[in-house]
């Protein structure tokens, strides 16, 4: 027997030299001191012991019980020190990995350059104005001495909201809230949404705008000139040829059309122009006297000069873009190219 038990210490280290993991661990310690384990056989089989050698034996036993759960913790602490080693091994953070790059947003091309136009017309003295998109046909029509049967109010051009509500088609209704509010001297852009019931290459329901307006004693249709050429050379570059062509818009009497020298082909002639070498690129005139008495402005005493031009065209121009339906998709594949 006592044999028996110095064996068990061999077989117990030799065994334990298997094991590479808790739960193996576990069973192999339950085989030797476990409840149904070898050394619970062995005292069993003290009864057998003649009662002289009985202490002594007890003792070996105990002995050799405690030498093998001594081996088993040591054997315990090394697997679970282990296992921390190398959960911190791979927790590692590789510090000379490359940094996720982080992408940055951007203004809207439309919304850069509605943002230089106002901010050239800013620095030439005009105030910003802004109104309702939602607008009454007061506002939008009559107000701006557009007649019941003209081609603009037709429900093929113009969003009804009822008989008398409509989404505006142009800002103009924010210069009518301005003027019957406040006396001239007046000097306003109206920068803005507004809509109209068009769409294809170069129309869209909704678009973007800016109308001016200047009103006080003594304007001319001389200052109505300096004031857009010097804007369109800011805009499109010194020493671009501009040109005023009769018109007419029933808000502005005298009206014209303002073309620029085609920035496509330098005005050589190209598709973009239709090869006349020039481009259309806003509507203006003298405010018509019948705008003046709807606001209770006297045409005798004032008078001014309003223009208007669409963002999305200009931004086409600028950028060379052929359908205006890109602005609207929002793929950023395309915005990217206006960082
Ligand atoms: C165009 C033409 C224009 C105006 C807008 C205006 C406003 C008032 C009085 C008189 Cl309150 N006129 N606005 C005048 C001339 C032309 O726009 O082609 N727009 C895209």
């Amino acid at each position: 027997m006592q044999e028996k038990l110095e064996d068990l210490k061999n077989q117990a280290q030799t065994e334990l030299k298997q094991v590479s993991n808790e739960v193996s661990l576990q069973n192999l310690k339950a085989k030797f001191v476990g409840r149904k384990g070898v050394i619970t056989e062995i005292t069993k089989s003290m009864k057998d012991v003649s009662s002289e050698d009985r202490p002594k034996m007890g003792m070996l036993i105990n002995e050799v019980k405690t030498y093998i759960e001594a081996l088993f913790d040591e054997k315990l602490n090394q697997i679970k020190e282990e296992k921390k080693k190398r959960a911190i091994a791979e927790e590692k953070i590789d510090v000379t990995l490359p940094g996720r790059n982080v992408s940055l947003g951007a203004r809207h091309p439309v919304s850069q350059v509605m943002e230089e136009i106002v901010t050239i017309f800013e620095r030439m003295g005009f105030e910003v104005a802004e109104g309702p998109e939602v607008e009454t046909d007061y506002y939008n029509f009559e107000a701006l001495n557009i007649p019941k049967d003209h081609p603009a109010r037709d429900m093929q051009d113009t969003f009804y909201i009822s008989d008398d509500v409509v989404l505006r088609t142009h800002t103009s209704p924010v210069q009518i809230r301005v003027m019957e509010k406040e006396e001239p001297p007046i000097k306003i852009i109206a920068p803005g949404r507004v809509y109209r019931c068009d769409s294809d290459v170069s129309h869209t329901p909704m678009f973007h705008q800016i109308e001016g307006l200047l009103v006080d004693k003594n304007v001319t249709f001389g200052d109505l000139k300096g004031v857009l050429t010097e804007f369109l050379r800011l805009v499109f570059g010194e020493g671009l040829g501009v040109r005023f062509r009769p018109s007419f818009f029933p808000f502005t009497e005298p009206s014209a059309e303002v073309d620029i020298e085609c920035v496509i082909c330098g005005g050589q002639g190209c598709r973009v122009c239709k090869d006349s070498g020039w481009l259309e690129i806003l509507g203006c005139g003298m405010v018509d006297p019948e705008v003046f008495k709807s606001v209770n402005y006297d045409p005798e005493v004032y008078s001014g000069f309003a223009f208007g031009m669409g963002i999305e065209r200009i931004t086409m121009l600028k950028f060379g873009i052929n359908d205006i339906r890109l602005f609207f998709e929002n793929d950023v594949r395309f915005l990217r190219q206006f960082v």
